[in-house]
């Protein structure tokens, strides 16, 4: 089956003229080429060296070496028939230090990228930062000081500069949460520090960086690009007596410590008395949070799954062994009394364990819609693993991804129905790729890359996909 092929039966489920169909990579786990015209490592070439970190020792050294493959990857997208691509810029490529000298072959290369994408049609979608903060700048105390937030604001002042005439959406940050409680609280992701009062003072610095990065990208780019940041919500289920407090300590740490500054220009008091105990936000400036409460055009919401969690009071944290599902406790969920068990959720489950809950997806956008009901929003990413296996012939069926996709495509235009201002829709992720602590042992892409060849094969998932993108229908 080709790319687009008519082997589909319409759902007859239409997503409006203009809506976005993308699809969504980052820098570590993609580009490769880590020595290469003065990069410097980041946290995550420190983290993926370090001994036991990441499974089989798996570094993002070549990852799909997209560096040097990027002009393929580009007319892959094309036959595709992406509307746009969201990637991410990596920090230690522009100002390798993190502080002083920029690197002008890294801005030479993304400037090569955004214009191969604009001469096919596709709409680049920047991140900012998508977890390759520069080591200097974590030697010097990363996310948790005050300093890194500056720093950000430069590299974002130098990025506006170069690409802010052509780009078609900045993104300021993607996933503060694992940022802030994977990196700082539970120490599952780069640096890998396991310090609760950190986790919360990385929160701030990182929403600090947010509202300042959006104001130094206004100021200099000159064309007519949107804003936007991208969150991981947690849509939460409680559980045992106190179900609904669970849910409520699970939103205001996980979601709404990001969108109450963001979006509403305070934090919420719950978030604060929750957190009495390990720290007391004297690290919150005056000022700070009318810089980060900047208007935005859209909101990035990613979407994988659920969480169902169970508050118990009186025993002692248990840490978090994993960054979206299963067991969290004091370190990753900082908090007073009690401790948040994440529970096992009913299946069926993706190869990373995590629940498939389309429905979830639907739930969060009505949520956000009753929420901020001004805010257009936009998926950011949504996708699954799975263990793929090439047939034969050399094709990649994949059906349960397939499966997940159009479940959760339709999950978001039931949303859309119901009044939902959703813009577009990014696959995470177009190639497989350097799946952080768990290496290249799972699989997410819709274009299968074989990591002995770097070949890149579209597999039946992403067949669909163009499909979906070419007609704005979903396949059957
Ligand atoms: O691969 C990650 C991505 O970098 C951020 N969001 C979740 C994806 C799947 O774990």
């Amino acid at each position: 089956m080709r790319a687009g092929s008519d082997d589909y039966r319409d759902s007859g489920l239409v997503f409006p003229e203009g809506f976005t169909f993308g699809s969504a990579t980052a820098s570590y786990q993609v580009e490769g080429a880590a020595q290469e015209d003065g990069r410097l490592p980041s946290i995550w070439d420190t983290f993926s060296m370090t001994p036991g970190r990441v499974w089989n020792g798996d570094t993002g050294d070549v990852a799909c070496d997209h560096y040097h493959r990027w002009e393929s990857d580009l007319d892959l997208m094309k036959d595709l028939g992406l509307d746009a691509y969201r990637f991410s810029i990596a920090w230690p490529r522009i100002v390798p230090a993190g502080t002083g000298a920029v690197n002008q072959a890294g801005i030479d290369f993304y400037s090569r990228l955004v214009d191969g994408l604009l001469e096919r049609g596709i709409r680049p979608v920047a991140t900012l930062y998508h977890w390759d903060l520069p080591q200097p700048l974590e030697d010097a105390g990363g996310w948790p000081v005050r300093a890194t937030a500056d720093a950000f604001e430069r590299y974002a002042e130098i990025m506006g500069a170069a690409l802010g005439d052509r780009i078609h959406t900045w993104t300021t940050l993607n996933e503060p949460w694992c940022s802030a409680y994977l990196g700082y609280g539970q120490g599952g992701h780069a640096p890998g520090r396991a310090e609760p009062a950190a986790a919360l003072a990385a929160v701030h610095h990182l929403n600090l960086a947010h509202g300042r990065a959006v104001q130094a990208l206004r100021a200099t780019s000159t064309g007519d690009p949107e804003y936007s940041v991208t969150l991981n919500f947690h849509v939460a289920r409680g559980r045992g007596p106190q179900a609904a407090e669970a849910v409520r300590r699970v939103e205001a740490l996980a979601n709404r410590a990001f969108t109450g500054p963001m979006l509403r220009g305070e934090y919420p008091a719950d978030l604060l008395e929750d957190t009495a105990s390990v720290t007391d936000w004297s690290f919150v400036q005056d000022g700070d949070l009318e810089a980060i409460h900047q208007p935005i055009d859209v909101l990035g919401v990613n979407y994988y799954s659920t969480v169902t969690a169970q508050l118990w009071d009186g025993v002692s944290p248990r840490q978090m062994n994993d960054g979206h599902k299963a067991v969290a406790g004091g370190t990753a969920w900082p908090g007073s009394d009690g401790v948040l068990e994440f529970l096992e959720q009913p299946g069926p489950y993706t190869a990373m364990g995590w629940n498939i809950a389309p429905e979830g997806l639907e739930e969060l956008l009505l949520s956000l819609r009753e929420q901020f009901p001004d805010q257009a929003l936009m998926v950011t990413e949504n996708g699954a693993a799975f263990d793929d296996e090439v047939a034969d012939d050399g094709s990649v069926p994949d059906p349960e991804r397939l499966d997940y996709l159009r479940r959760h495509f339709t999950a978001a235009h039931r949303a859309m129905q119901q009044g939902v201002d959703l813009r577009g829709y990014f696959v995470w992720s177009l190639l497989d790729n350097f799946e952080w602590g768990y290496g290249y042992a799972k699989r997410f892409g819709i274009v299968r890359v074989d990591f002995d060849t770097l070949e890149r094969t579209v597999k039946q998932s992403g067949e669909w996909y163009a499909r979906l993108a070419k007609t704005g229908t979903i396949p059957e």
